[in-house]
């Protein structure tokens, strides 16, 4: 018997970028996202001898992977697994494949050792192993906030069927963790400010996406992502994600903006530029980044669902 289950990633417009310092990996931030088809972790889990992990085919160690086994051991009684987990996009890029592996993960155990999760429980265990996870355990539109910290489905995809044009300008894993780069984070003079500020910009963007204003929810997504840019600049030694390619890329967009396109930029602890847009000017955003030289790859994505199961 194995269970498959799938997870799309998901990038946030309002940023998670620090730890609360509490037990159970809580964040300092709220954070918003917006769940994409198009890119995708599948996760076949199965009763084995021991524990083994496979990443895209090879054997693997991951000491994250290891501690949720082991939480759920102790919760659950979980018998030793063997986890063989897929991307079908470039892993630990800045392209959140820890985000669909960890909700993949989580959904295929529940369903293969009969947890009883809901999704909401099912998000907080994928919180307790990576933060992101917990959001693309829901489609479309999703929160993360306390004091549950349990992400919520804010809207379906249908709501607002945004588009993002994702510029692969670098396919090497990056090389600070996104957990080191917030424990360094931490210890900036800006990270209290970044805090501090992150709760109204989180509120204003969702009712930015309750009401479908492109203009309000493009400006707060820059500012959340030049603003955590900035706190990870900050810190000693600075964490730099970005190539002169990604700072191309945001140029092309901001030009594309100004002459009238609908569309905003956003960067993940990578070097990738994620271009969210209305379909309208899905073509003109995907021309214009196709020129930007050093530009390997663009991938286009709609907004998916959550996490599932395929059926038995
Ligand atoms: C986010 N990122 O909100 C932010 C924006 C990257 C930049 O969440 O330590 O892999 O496993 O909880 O979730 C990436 O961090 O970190 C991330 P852990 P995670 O999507």
């Amino acid at each position: 018997m194995s269970t498959t289950a799938h997870a799309h990633p998901n990038i946030a417009l309002i940023k998670y970028w620090g730890k609360s310092g509490q037990a159970g990996n809580i964040p300092a931030t709220p954070s918003l996202s917006i769940t994409l088809a198009g890119l995708a972790t599948s996760t076949t889990v199965s009763e084995a001898a021991a524990d083994e992990f496979l990443l895209n085919g090879e054997p693997a160690e991951d000491a994250k992977v290891h501690q949720c086994l082991t939480r759920l051991r102790d919760q659950f009684g979980l018998p030793p697994v063997r986890v063989s987990s897929r991307n079908d996009f470039p892993t630990a890029a800045g392209l959140a494949s820890s985000a669909s592996g960890f909700a993949a993960l989580m959904t295929a155990l529940n369903t293969e050792f009969d947890l009883g999760l809901d999704a909401g429980a099912r998000s907080v265990l994928a919180r307790q192993a990576s933060a992101s996870a917990a959001r693309s355990i829901f489609g479309g539109f999703a929160t993360l906030e306390g004091p549950e910290w349990q992400a919520r489905p804010l809207f379906e995809p249908l709501h607002w069927p945004l588009q993002v044009v994702v510029a692969v300008t670098d396919t090497a894993s990056k090389s600070i963790s996104s957990t080191t780069g917030m424990q360094r984070s931490a210890l900036s003079p800006y990270f209290p400010g970044w805090v501090r500020s992150t709760h109204d910009d989180f509120v204003a963007a969702c009712a930015a996406v309750a009401e479908r204003d492109f203009e309000v929810l493009a400006e707060l997504a820059e500012h959340s992502c030049l603003k955590m840019h900035g706190l990870m600049l900050s810190t000693r030694p600075s964490l730099l994600y970005w190539n002169p390619t990604t700072l191309a890329c945001m140029e092309t967009i901001r030009r594309l903006r100004t002459d009238g396109a609908e569309v905003f930029f956003t960067v993940d602890a990578g070097p990738q530029v994620k271009a969210v847009c209305l379909p309208g000017h899905r073509h003109a955003v995907h021309r214009a980044l196709e020129q930007v030289p050093g530009v390997t790859r663009l991938i286009d994505a709609e907004l998916g669902p959550g996490a599932w199961v395929d059926p038995p």
